[in-house]
């Protein structure tokens, strides 16, 4: 395996200025003829040879100026030595076959159900012609597709088509990563936007037909990202179409090809019937993240994949704000930081750990990870926190002014925010090239009318960064007097140094400190607080984060103690809910994500961190107990609410309706443990929207029931493809632990098991590791499963094998029976021969 260092980049030797690409398209035999214009530059890399990259392509043809060359390609590409290149601009013309059918890695172009799809980053291009496949080569292309399929698509604006042919031009220059193609028996959704200085814009959205009546809502979002990125960022978009195309076989979500966004079919279709709340949310949002990429990734690009933070996380960002000002601010960031922890905290405490901008990889499709999307996003957050909404504007503004059509560096990024601001971000650029969760332990003093705040941070050592240095920590701060009211409105400190001390002064009362507000860095904050205090600030704090972050951190405290043994939930948990779902002035999106228990992976982390070993089983037994517990508090309150949060109109995906599905699906889930799940049976049989259906399917086999329903929901959706795949993530998700291996066993032996297709392949198999207590069940028989289907993926699917074996990556919390079994079905990864560089990489760093 090669490791690929930072280190070594070295811009490319020969500058390119445009691509002609021809494509005729055939299913076993794709002819891909490239004509590539060099302007050699005598400043760069005299005496170089060109290097071309290329996978697995039959060489046809190759020609300099016309010329046949005679130069044998290796496995990883071309190379045409020095002496052979003109001193003047020139054209290497090459034809190559290539057949699409026969590509299940689904990268570079590939078939999904008869249509024609490309996924080109980030390596992707080179398996479909010999180029310097690399994001720093920037080009203008023509593309020229050849087929008998009646839509033919390519990036850019229409440049002429006739009977079985259609060509394209993209008059931005762009990396070859962003290139797209697509071909197929497809039809339209189609739309307009009128852009704030008045250009038309076509936009369509591509999907199989009888599929369009499901389209509407994506469409909704992208004009209302399109509003927003000129509203917000002052961005507007730059060609005369935009397409969108649904895909059922798709590695990723999707895919921000210039001017021919790429999706997978799952977070474009959405109808009442099919899409659950969760589904129109992710929905809107990936088509903002998408389109918001025409600026952040594609007008201004990364040098080199080390700098894949710089599109990625600034887009989540964007993607995050603009869901918030869809939404609800407080809502979405207590959902972003649930996720955040879930996925990024549990990566950066274990042996995956790495820096928003990494220093080293085997292979880059590992590294498109929760740290470098979610953290990165959380940098940004906290950049734009230290140096205020307005500073921030301006160094976008400045961004974009400097950058455009560049490809660019985490440096010149900050650069852009010294410039603007004046400030030096020096130490601020850690947060960048160290891994690690800090974590934030802090001291009170109340004293002569003064109150202080010494905050200590603690750096844990990472893969191969055993010692790091301070970071810049903004952490927001309020305090609230004895009666709840607010006498210190949030102020951000700034945390420079290990341990620091920060004085309030002029308080009449010693005041309680709510810190860490919105959750203002990505830290874990280490505080003993009472169940009092905790309560105090779930009732009283005006930061909404924060309200649901002691309510969080109480019933943590509640799910540890019932795993250790506790007889009973104590009140102040339960006392504290009843209040807050009661409270009509609170949101029901904000109630119901307060009702969430704390997960079992999470609590498993929590209890990790702080030294101790968690036993899933105990776990399982505890949250069981808790769910119990609330649901017996509640249960006075449970028909009212329910019947407050009956919906009664038509169907709506927004915000609000959503919101009261949420609580009133919660509540449900709750009643269902008291009633042997009569209310859930008949919630299920009234349901006329996926939410509610699948939430009353849930709660009924949450509690061992639900057998005819489940039944009946499969005879409904089967033709349908993301339904289905619903239906058969929820039998694996709320199987018993015992239960879990034979369910997928089970599940996995059917026919409509369709393994080559990712999103199938997650609803089982990667349910199979979010089912925590069944996959950690105590015979090692999830561990094994999920091994042999890795094993068997990964020559077909390396890039879906290489994640879904992060469900390995938390072995080391576990007993050592647990870390024995687990360790075995790493190495016996290890030692099969042939693995992928994708897999054998994810499989040696985990193992350590
Ligand atoms: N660039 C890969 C897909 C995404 O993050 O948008
Ligand atoms: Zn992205």
């Amino acid at each position: 395996q090669t490791t690929v260092y930072l280190a070594d980049y070295r811009p490319y030797s020969h500058p390119l200025d445009r691509v002609e690409l021809t494509f005729r398209l055939a299913p076993q035999a794709t002819r891909v003829v490239a004509r590539l214009h060099f302007r050699p530059d005598p400043a760069r890399s005299p005496g170089a040879d060109l290097r071309l990259d290329g996978e697995g392509l039959r060489l046809i043809r190759l020609a300099l100026d016309g010329t046949p060359l005679d130069c044998q390609p290796d496995d990883t590409g071309l190379t045409l030595p020095a002496a052979l290149l003109p001193a003047d601009p020139f054209v290497l013309e090459t034809e190559v076959e290539i057949a699409p059918v026969g590509n299940t890695a689904l990268e570079g172009l590939y078939m999904s159900n008869g249509m024609y799809c490309t996924q080109c980053e980030a390596e992707g291009f080179r398996k479909i012609t010999y180029y310097p496949d690399r994001p720093d080569v920037m080009a203008r292309f023509h593309v020229r597709i050849e087929s008998d399929l009646p839509v033919l698509l390519s990036n850019g604006n229409p440049a002429g088509q006739g009977p079985g042919w259609a060509e394209w031009d993209d008059p931005w220059p762009k990396p070859a990563y962003l290139f797209a193609l697509v071909a197929g028996e497809l039809v339209a959704l189609p739309d307009h936007f009128l852009t704030a200085s008045g250009r038309e814009v076509a936009l369509n959205i591509w999907v199989r037909a009888g599929d369009e009546s499901r389209c509407a809502y994506a469409m909704d979002a992208l004009k209302r990202s399109m509003r927003w990125d000129e509203q917000v960022y002052g961005r507007e978009y730059d060609l005369d179409v935009f397409n969108i195309v649904a895909v059922d076989d798709f590695n990723m979500g999707a895919m921000e090809n210039k001017g021919l966004n790429i999706f997978n079919s799952k977070l474009v279709l959405a109808s009442p019937e099919t899409a659950t709340d969760t589904d129109y949310e992710r929905i809107e949002a990936v088509i903002a993240h998408e389109y918001f990429h025409n600026w952040t990734g594609n007008r201004i690009t990364c040098r080199d994949w080390f700098q894949l933070c710089l599109k990625e996380g600034l887009t989540v960002f964007r993607d995050q704000q603009f869901s918030g000002d869809m939404r609800s601010h407080a809502v979405k960031r207590i959902e972003d930081v649930q996720a955040l922890r879930a996925r990024q905290f549990r990566e950066d405490q274990g042996p995956l750990a790495h820096p928003v901008r990494p220093d080293s990889f085997v292979e880059i499709n590992n590294f498109y990870t929760a740290t470098v999307y979610e953290k990165g996003a959380e940098v940004i957050g906290m950049l734009k926190r230290l140096v205020g909404d307005a500073e921030y504007a301006r160094a976008l503004d400045l961004y974009f002014a400097r950058h455009d059509g560049e490809a660019a560096t985490i440096e010149d990024w900050l650069k852009v925010f010294e410039d603007a601001t004046g400030r030096d971000l020096g130490q601020f650029k850690r947060w960048y090239t160290e891994a690690g969760t800090p974590r934030l332990t802090v001291e009170e003093e109340w004293k002569d009318g003064i109150y202080s705040l010494t905050l200590e941070q603690h750096l844990p050592p990472t893969p191969g960064q055993p010692v790091k240095a301070p970071k810049v920590i903004p952490v927001a701060v309020g305090l609230l007097n004895p009666n709840g009211d607010e006498v210190q409105p949030t102020t951000v400190l700034e945390l420079t140094e290990t341990r620091q001390s920060f004085r309030f002064e002029g308080l009449a009362s010693r005041p309680v400190a709510s810190i860490l507000r919105g959750f203002s860095a990505p830290v874990v904050l280490d505080r003993a607080v009472s169940a009092a205090e905790r309560a105090f600030l779930l009732a009283h704090d005006t930061d909404p984060f924060n309200r649901w972050e002691a309510g969080r951190a109480l019933a943590k405290e509640v799910l540890a103690d019932l795993a250790a043994g506790a007889p009973t939930v104590g009140p102040d948990w339960l006392e504290a809910m009843v209040r807050l779902v009661q409270d009509d002035s609170l949101d029901p999106a904000f109630r119901a994500l307060a009702l969430r228990l704390p997960g079992e992976d999470d609590m498993a982390a929590t209890l990790a961190a702080a030294g101790k070993q968690p036993d899933p089983a105990a776990l399982h037994t505890a949250r069981r107990r808790m769910a119990a517990a609330l649901a017996g508090a509640l249960a006075p309150a449970l028909p009212g609410l329910m019947e407050a949060t009956q919906i009664t109109g038509a169907f709506s995906p927004d915000a609000v309706q959503a919101g009261k599905r949420a609580l009133h699906n919660a509540c449900l889930g709750l009643l269902s443990l008291r009633d042997g799940g009569a209310a859930a049976e008949a919630a299920f049989a009234a349901a006329t929207n996926m939410t509610d259906s699948l939430a009353a399917l849930a709660a009924l086999l949450e509690i061992g029931r639900g057998q005819p329903q489940l039944d009946a929901f499969g005879a409904r959706w089967r033709g349908d493809r993301l339904v289905m795949d619903k239906w058969f993530m929820v039998q694996v998700l709320h199987a018993a632990p015992d239960q879990t291996a034979r369910t997928v066993e089970r599940l996995t032996a059917r026919a409509d098991f369709d393994w080559k297709n990712p999103n199938r392949f997650r609803s089982v198999i990667g349910a199979l590791s979010a089912n925590h207590a069944g996959f950690h069940y105590q015979d090692g028989a999830s561990y094994r499963l999920l091994a042999d289907w890795l094993l068997r993926l990964d020559p077909k699917n390396p890039q879906t094998a290489a994640r879904m074996s992060t469900a390995f990556e938390t072995w080391r919390r576990y007993d050592s029976g647990r870390q024995g079994l687990i360790r075995a079905e790493l190495a016996r990864i290890l030692a099969t021969s042939g693995l992928s560089r994708d897999l054998g990489e994810m499989a040696a760093r985990m193992a350590g």
